[in-house]
């Protein structure tokens, strides 16, 4: 369920053929500081809507030294200073690390048994633990989650995926949103394929989470 494109053919370039359909309903976005909130609210609002199996896709930029910024804004962000702007804002700064983060909420109207062993909600702890920079392997680790709303017992599972990298001026014409000023590896999001973006993104980890549980559930 989501108005953006390019979400939908990463999606399509990672599921099996035929597995993926577009949904485009408008709800109303909730604010919170944290993606998963927001995408799980979403995943509940889609699936009463469609009241067939929905994912929903709640992704941003986070600039380390501006405390994550714009984050869960992105979109908004994007929309109103745009991106060269807001390569600007970043350009001053010491340290040009930023990661891209996604969370997958997925929600079937089935409820789900409590995980023995609750993973922590954010990878940001993971990330830390990795280390700094672009080192990826480790760096790059997802984590799932489920989560309960105690306004709203339709239950929900995440998927989160997060890519570290930097903000660099602007090259390539692939992808979308921020991914021109995004580089990880030597090459911007925008200067690599579906297939190669996917292979290192936080949506292609989120999107893997998904496809593993999703296939042996
Ligand atoms: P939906 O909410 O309808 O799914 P959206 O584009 O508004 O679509 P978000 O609310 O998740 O999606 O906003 C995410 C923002 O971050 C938006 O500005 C995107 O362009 C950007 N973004 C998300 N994933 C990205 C990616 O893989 N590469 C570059 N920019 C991305
Ligand atoms: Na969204």
């Amino acid at each position: 369920m989501t108005t953006n494109p390019g979400k939908v053919r990463e999606a399509e370039e990672y599921l099996p053929d035929g597995s993926v359909e577009r949904l485009d309903f408008d709800y109303a976005e909730i604010q919170s500081p944290e993606l998963g909130p927001i995408a799980a609210r979403g995943a509940r609002e889609a699936y009463r809507e469609a009241g067939e199996p929905v994912l929903v896709d709640d992704a941003g930029l986070f600039i380390e030294e501006l405390d994550g910024f714009p984050g869960p804004y992105s979109s908004y962000v994007e929309e109103t200073l745009g991106i060269e702007r807001v390569r600007e804002v970043a350009r001053p700064l010491a340290d040009a690390r930023a990661a891209f983060r996604c969370t997958l909420a997925y929600c079937d109207g089935e409820g789900f048994a409590a995980s023995p062993d609750p993973v922590d909600r954010t990878d940001r702890e993971a990330a830390a633990a990795a280390g700094p920079g672009e080192s990826d392997g480790d760096s790059s680790r997802t984590t799932d989650d489920e989560t309960a709303d105690r306004f709203d017992p339709l239950p929900v599972k995440l998927f989160e995926g997060y890519v570290p990298g930097r903000i660099v001026d602007p090259r390539g014409d692939g992808g979308f949103g921020y991914d021109p000023i995004f580089e990880h590896d030597g090459e911007t999001f925008a200067e690599m394929d579906t297939e190669r973006k996917n292979a290192v993104s936080h949506r292609g980890r989120a999107l893997a989470k998904f496809a593993e549980w999703y296939a042996d559930r």
